[in-house]
């Protein structure tokens, strides 16, 4: 199968980027070069991770990254997506911390030099454990840390870096790591949730004006990963469950930044668990960005329940990934339009999206065509809003390889290169065959 589009998408275009994304965490390994963060306190946890695994090797990263480098230059994209362990490039005292620093300036260079645009994400999730210790994203100093953090790194990088985002997910960091407790630091308190959502949106705010500050030339945003709701039924009551939803998971992270204000649901709130926020908190989150990272997967359903307002649905004998994710892909058409409906968006990046899927490596090759029928369908469905007039201007497959997936160790994969935990051996499979021609046809 080849991915395929239709003959007048502006996806063909060289203007429009092609990318592959990865994490620190879920790639480097090199633990002992760093400071401990706080997915390392948490794959320590017995429980947290479904394969007890952790981070200190991963894929090796920091030892293979030349060979990585070779690695996506082979695939021709156009564009690098990673992110900036925060624990390897600061001292416990917020110096710098120059090995770690040294790692990334090399990385950042040997792009460059390839031509390949270097995507760069400040947080994307490993928080170092000693700021966690004081309160990690409940304090809202971490916010102020967090401001301190990216304008040393930004400084120290230069001219090198083509993008930055802030942070990837908020809602991952807020919702999973505080609210519910499947992410670290496994903290599992509603008011929590909504407080850490806030600090996460201010060190945004903060961030930004950093950014525009000491790198003007850059594509300076931040990543937001959405589930679109969808109701079970048109009942009314249904149908406002599912607004719920949205508003919950969903406009909590982009109404902020345009609107200056949480969704309506706020009001619903018990008092005890309603944010702390400062006066002049929502001037600082609402900064202009320069683009839009959207993350994308799949979608949710949900019914009124009288307990909770919205409970969610299992989509049963629909089509899934193997992490149980249902395959949607209208609702990325869906999503896109309706956030160009909603808010004045700067141009669009889809920062990722993908499939883990139940690879087989067979003689040397790994023939993942039910990925590669989820990358067609859902590069249509972006090319589908684009002929809608959304500006969406880039895309990137997550992943570039097989990974560290949080919760799930290494149960489940995401790469379009299939990464031989033992030999550490990557293998291009039958996806990242099909991505790499397809954007090498483009004119
Ligand atoms: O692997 C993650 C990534 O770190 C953030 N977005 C979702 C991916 C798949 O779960």
């Amino acid at each position: 199968m080849k991915i395929m589009l239709p003959a007048d998408s502006k996806m063909h275009s060289k203007a429009f980027t092609f990318g592959v994304a990865t994490a620190s965490f879920q790639i480097e390994g090199a633990v002992d070069y760093r400071l401990p963060c706080i997915w390392d306190t948490f794959c320590a946890t017995p429980g947290k991770i479904r394969d007890n695994s952790d981070g200190s090797q991963a894929c090796e990263h920091v030892k293979l990254w030349r060979e990585d480098v070779d690695l996506i230059e082979s695939l021709g994209v156009d564009a690098y997506r990673l992110s900036i362990s925060w624990p390897r490039v600061m001292h416990k005292d917020g110096s710098l911390n120059p090995q770690g620093v040294a790692f990334y300036t090399d990385l950042l260079d040997e792009l460059n030099r390839r031509g390949i645009k270097t995507f760069v994400t400040l947080y994307h999730w490993d928080l170092p454990q000693h700021i966690e210790d004081n309160g990690g994203w409940l304090n809202r100093e971490t916010a102020y840390l967090f401001a301190d953090y990216a304008d040393k790194i930004t400084q120290a990088f230069g001219d090198r870096v083509y993008s930055y985002a802030t942070f990837n997910e908020p809602f991952c960091s807020s919702y999973l790591g505080y609210e519910i407790g499947v992410h670290a630091p496994g903290l599992a308190t509603k008011a929590f949730g909504r407080q850490s959502a806030h600090h996460l949106l201010l060190a945004h705010g903060l961030a930004m004006k950093v950014l525009q500050k000491n790198s003007p030339n850059s594509q300076n945003g931040i990543v937001l990963n959405f589930t679109p709701c969808y109701s079970a039924t048109d009942s009314a009551a249904d149908v406002e469950a599912a607004s719920k939803a949205d508003q919950y998971f969903n406009q909590w992270y982009i109404k902020p930044l345009f609107d200056r204000c949480y969704p309506e649901i706020i009001n619903d709130f018990a008092t005890e668990d309603m944010p702390v926020i400062e006066q002049g908190d929502f001037d600082i989150i609402a900064q202009p960005i320069d683009f839009l990272g959207i993350n994308f997967y799949t979608r949710a359903v949900y019914k009124a329940d009288p307990a909770t307002g919205f409970s969610q649905i299992d989509m049963v004998d629909k089509p899934k990934t193997d992490i149980g994710w249902e395959i949607y892909p209208q609702s990325f058409t869906d999503l896109l339009t309706s956030l160009h409906a909603l808010y004045p968006l700067p141009p669009i990046y889809i920062t990722e999206n993908g499939a883990a899927m139940d690879d087989k490596l067979i003689e040397g090759k790994v023939d993942d065509q039910d990925r590669l029928e989820y990358y067609n369908a859902h590069l249509n469905a972006v090319n589908n809003a684009i002929e809608q007039g959304v500006n969406v201007v880039g895309y990137f497959a997550w992943s570039l390889m097989d990974n560290f997936e949080w919760a799930e160790g290494y149960l489940k994969r995401f790469g379009i290169v299939y990464v031989d935990y033992e030999t550490q051996k990557r293998t291009l499979k039958a996806s990242a065959h099909a991505y790499r021609d397809f954007i090498n046809a483009r004119k």
